[in-house]
């Protein structure tokens, strides 16, 4: 009899084999909008699942703890190498378990508690690390929040300045998690200059749009670039740190010994692979079909009467506020949910809801890109979408619309799985 320890998953535990594989089912028969996810492909999922995953690691290549480094050493060369090349950075971090450890490692390098720092506000767009009160970002620190304009739903970046004039935050964070516009990295790195700040950029949501060239790179102009590594980037899941070279040792030191111990070496190797892959002409292509399909999804639900918050994207990712359908975001999206339409529920920039029943759903095209959809599905979803959130208590429409979703799906194979 096969020792347990050599056993395979439905050998020793069919109960989670069983649920591993149902949740396979699920991500090939819907349709997943959330803007943040995506399918990563075969190779990096080998990577992740390797026997890299035994292996502790404390230190950074050539300086470790532990003995036996030689072949993690390189794998972690590799990352860094790669993605030095595609993003053009001049020191790499990739050991950050995903991106609030990495965010906090900004803020264990440069800050002490209480010191003053400026993200946007959470219900503008921006992260919960970015200074939230319920965040520790927003606890040990004194955070300053700026927003968007009510008029436009743009960052004002004229409040930016004024703002950071007033307070000389240490630490200036721009980014966001839900902001359907193009960053002006530029406007920001003069910001920062002038008050004496360091900008941080996380990208998380855009590190792919970045890398295959459809959104201005902040590198080179932010002192210091954070992002994941799985989202529209289609890697595993991780984080990064990128930074400017005189600020390596502070940010390594911040990692580790600071808030780690021993990296993820499976998700290390995932992460090198997604790189060689970000660096390919593929991949570019890639890039542009989630905005080209971001933008087509968007007139899609307009011409449909959704009202979008700031009136369309210029990246991957919408914003739908639900106001004038009278459904809550909440209703909205458990609705489309059951009609196999993944996305979640969103506050919208000065919301009357709260952040847990808010008045908008977000929407994202990287992962349907990955299954190579094009506008004309886009428009597809749109209707469907539409359906829903026009019945969502409409059983019969929610059963037709799941039947079409699964067709949909079907032709379109998801990658990875
Ligand atoms: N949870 C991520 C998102 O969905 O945007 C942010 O960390």
């Amino acid at each position: 009899m096969t020792s347990p320890l050599n056993q395979t998953l439905a050998q020793l535990d069919p109960e989670i084999g069983g649920l591993i594989d149902r949740e396979g089912q699920r991500q090939r028969d819907s349709l997943r909008l959330i803007a943040s996810e995506n399918y990563a492909p075969t190779a990096v999922m080998e990577a992740c699942g390797s026997v890299l995953n035994n292996k502790y690691s404390e230190g950074y290549a050539g300086k470790r703890y532990y003995e036996g480094q030689e072949v993690v050493d390189e794998v972690e060369t590799l990352a860094i190498d790669r993605l030095k090349a595609v993003f053009g950075a001049e020191h790499i971090n990739v050991q950050p378990l995903s991106g609030s450890p990495a965010n906090l490692a900004v803020y264990y390098a440069f800050c002490k508690p209480g010191d003053t720092i400026m993200g946007l506000s959470l219900d503008a767009g921006g992260h919960l690390t970015h200074g939230w009160s319920v965040s520790i970002t927003g606890s040990f620190f004194n955070a300053v929040r700026y927003g968007v304009r009510e008029s436009d739903h743009l960052i004002d970046y004229d409040e930016v300045y004024r703002l950071a004039k007033e307070h000389k935050p240490k630490l200036l964070w721009c980014g966001a998690t839900a902001y359907p516009r193009v960053v002006d990295f530029s406007r920001f790195a003069e910001i920062a200059r002038e008050v004496g700040s360091i900008l941080v950029a996380d990208i998380a949501h855009i590190s792919g749009l970045v890398a295959g060239g459809v959104h201005p790179s902040p590198v080179g102009l932010a002192e210091v670039v954070t992002s994941t590594t799985h989202k529209s980037f289609r890697g595993p899941r991780g984080g990064m740190i990128l930074c400017d070279a005189v600020h390596a040792k502070r940010i390594d030191r911040a990692v580790f010994p600071g808030l780690q111990g021993g990296p993820h070496n499976g998700t290390t190797a995932g992460l090198a692979v997604a790189a060689k892959l970000a660096a390919t002409d593929d991949f570019k292509a890639y890039a542009r079909q989630i905005v080209t399909n971001a933008t087509a999804l968007a007139d899609g639900l307009m011409r449909r009467g959704f009202s979008l918050v700031s009136g369309g994207t210029d990246n991957h990712l919408i914003l739908c506020d639900l106001t004038n359908q009278g459904v809550p975001g909440k209703v909205a999206a458990h609705a489309l949910n059951r009609a196999g339409i993944v996305c979640n529920s969103n506050s919208v920039p000065f919301d009357k809801r709260t952040p847990f029943d808010p008045s908008g759903i977000r929407l994202g095209t990287p992962a349907l890109t990955s299954r190579g959809m094009g506008p004309a599905e886009m428009d597809k979803v749109a209707a469907l979408m539409h359906d829903v959130v026009s019945a969502p208590e409409n059983e019969a429409v929610l059963s037709r619309v799941r039947g079409a979703v699964r067709e949909l799906c079907a032709g379109f194979p998801a990658p990875g799985l």
